[in-house]
């Protein structure tokens, strides 16, 4: 057998990689800037992502579907939170690769809570340690790297910036070469798992993460109640917001709807990129006190579910 006949029956790659972390270490924002697109939302804020959602990057040399999952975290307290742990964790199982996260400004004690989890799932581990641009010197990082490794089981470690796209392409080539060879499992176009309702829905939420206080986006989730699209391609988009109390859907909606306005504005002008359609949003605010605690509604809202 000669090396050409070997190589011309070649496959390409294909498998899952789990990106674990605690939250806000960047898993959203790296898929997002592997996909060349927003599909999973982000902001400075813990516990911005409560769903599991696919990222699909297709290359010349393999497929890899990328898992982006809510933070885990020390969960306790309202019913939402446990939920979005248990996404979290159970979104692990059965991938070919965990891709964990930590930042370089050094290793918390939810990354031990992380890395628990990790090898609990089964899955060889691959670390990222991100958001290397924070440092002053980029070999500031090299200590890390040195004591993170000992006493653990990781297949590689590589030093990231998803901002500046620092070993972006390294990291890729990296999970490549440890997944699988096989046909992809996803046409090359599909990027996402998700409905455009979905996403609609996200880019709603995100907003209010980059727009109110602490505590609201907390305790607000986005229903979409229409998403059609008529003969001219606009499409139509109405949503509620749920909130949990009186006060805070007065927050949302602000001075003479000046808040709901510029949430709707910003939403639907990320919705329109990435739908590539014009759009139209109407949006309203409804109460239903102790949403964040009722089971039953959160399954409504699609918490919880693949
Ligand atoms: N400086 C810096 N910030 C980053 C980097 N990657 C992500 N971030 C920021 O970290 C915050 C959390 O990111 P996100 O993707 O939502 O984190 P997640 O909770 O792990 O999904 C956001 O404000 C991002 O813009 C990075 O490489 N460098
Ligand atoms: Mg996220």
């Amino acid at each position: 057998m000669t090396l050409t006949s070997d190589r011309s029956r070649d496959e390409g790659a294909f498998g899952f990689v789990a990106i674990a972390g605690r939250p806000n270490v960047g898993k959203s924002s790296l898929v997002n800037r592997y996909i060349g697109r927003k599909i999973s939302i982000t902001s400075r804020r813990p516990q911005t992502t409560r769903n599991r959602l696919l990222g699909i990057l297709t290359t010349d040399d393999a497929q890899i579907v990328f898992v982006d999952t809510p933070g885990i975290h020390a969960a306790g307290g309202r019913e939402l939170n446990r939920v979005i742990n248990r996404t979290a964790v159970t979104s692990l199982d059965g991938v070919d690769l965990i891709l964990m996260m930590i930042t370089a400004t050094g290793w918390h004690r939810d990354d031990s809570l992380v890395y628990e989890k990790a090898v609990a799932a089964g899955a060889p581990i691959i670390l990222a340690v991100n958001k290397s641009d924070q440092l002053a010197r980029r070999d500031a990082i090299l200590p890390l790297l040195e004591s993170v490794s000992r006493d653990r089981d990781f297949l590689d470690i590589v030093p990231l910036s998803v901002k500046s796209g620092y070993n972006m392409e390294h990291l890729r080539e990296v999970i490549v070469s440890r997944l699988p060879k096989g046909p992809p499992g996803f046409p090359a176009e599909q990027v996402t798992d998700r409905s455009q309702r979905f996403l609609a829905s996200e880019l709603v939420r995100e907003k209010l993460f980059w727009h109110f206080g602490q505590e609201l986006p907390y305790v607000s989730a986005v229903e979409i109640t229409k998403f059609d699209q008529d003969e001219s391609g606009m499409l139509r988009v109405e949503a509620v917001i749920w909130v949990e109390k009186a006060g805070q859907k007065a927050i949302i909606i602000g001075r003479d709807g000046a808040g709901l306005k510029r949430v709707g504005q910003r939403a639907r002008e990320q919705m329109e990129r990435l739908f590539q359609a014009k759009v139209y949003l109407g949006l309203w605010v409804k109460v239903r006190k102790g949403w964040t605690d009722n089971a039953a509604m959160l399954k409504s809202l699609g918490y919880g579910e693949w």
